[in-house]
């Protein structure tokens, strides 16, 4: 899954693809890549940034996508939002999906996704990314990440999605420290077992910075690593900027497991 951020403030990539051609641009290179999906954005979430409007976030994505379905673009898109109001107009300019780093907290945009009948990622998070750092208190963060999934699965399941078209993703770097980070990842396996599709997303995340605190545009080593870690404990889509290289580790990781 290749990221656009079609945002002034994203954590890594702020404001390259603000403008709709930029955006559409970096869209057809992320195919030509190699990703097999597109997640468009408009609001980043980002540690302490600051909430943006619904009318804000459509008039950077709705473009975007416009564009994207006029031009044939090859790829499903999804749309990474937690607003009903841009998800519902998304869906409607070509979006088939929907990434919602709050799970689907707001039943309005549960009821959405389940009379949609599309594809949805459930992210782990706590509170929201102006307080989740506060938030990042656990005693076994894994099983607790687990057990937070499994609830908000069943909580989509009894607004009337349909848990087959439900993915699960443990939000690295969301109302966790580095550290907790890094053992979510290193468990990941634990959350095979809930029977959803797995999505990770630790692109360029300061979790993998590293002991020599590598700064954003240093992390594809990690980003790597942690793409392979993913990739061999189970995860089946990766959320990530640097598709190219990615591509060229997920293949590697799914000829080893082809091998095991
Ligand atoms: N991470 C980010 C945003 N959306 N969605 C899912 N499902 N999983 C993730 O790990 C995830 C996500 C944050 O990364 P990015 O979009 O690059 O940054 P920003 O939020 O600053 O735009």
């Amino acid at each position: 899954m290749g990221v656009l951020n079609v945002t002034p403030d994203s954590f890594s990539d702020g404001g390259l693809f603000l403008d709709p051609d930029a955006a559409v641009a970096r869209a057809l290179a992320l195919a030509a890549e190699g990703a097999d999906l597109l997640d468009v954005g408009g609001e980043s979430t980002r540690p302490g940034a600051p909430p943006v409007t619904a009318e804000e976030e459509m008039a950077r994505v709705l473009p975007v996508l416009e564009r994207l379905a006029s031009a044939g673009f090859p790829l499903p898109v999804s749309i990474d939002t937690s607003k009903p109001e841009v998800a519902r107009a998304a869906l409607r300019a070509g979006a088939a999906m929907v990434n919602d780093v709050r799970a689907l907290a707001d039943p309005a945009l549960a009821d959405l996704v389940a009379a949609a009948r599309v594809p949805v990622v459930l992210m782990h998070m706590r509170g929201t990314p102006q307080d989740m750092r506060w938030r990042a208190v656990y005693g076994d963060v894994a099983r607790e990440v687990r057990d937070e999934l499994e609830a908000a699965l069943d909580r989509a399941v009894r607004a009337g999605v349909a848990r087959e078209r439900v993915m699960l993703d443990p939000g690295l770097g969301f109302a966790k420290t580095a550290e907790q980070s890094m053992e979510v990842l290193a468990r990941l396996g634990e959350l095979t077992g809930l029977g959803r599709p797995l999505v990770v997303g630790p692109s360029r995340k300061s979790f993998l910075a590293g002991p020599t605190g590598a700064p954003v545009g240093e992390r594809l080593p990690g980003t790597l690593a942690a793409v392979t870690a993913a990739v061999l404990a189970g995860a089946h889509i990766v959320r990530v900027h640097d598709v190219r290289e990615m591509r060229a580790a997920t293949d590697l990781a799914d000829e080893i497991l082809r091998n095991l």
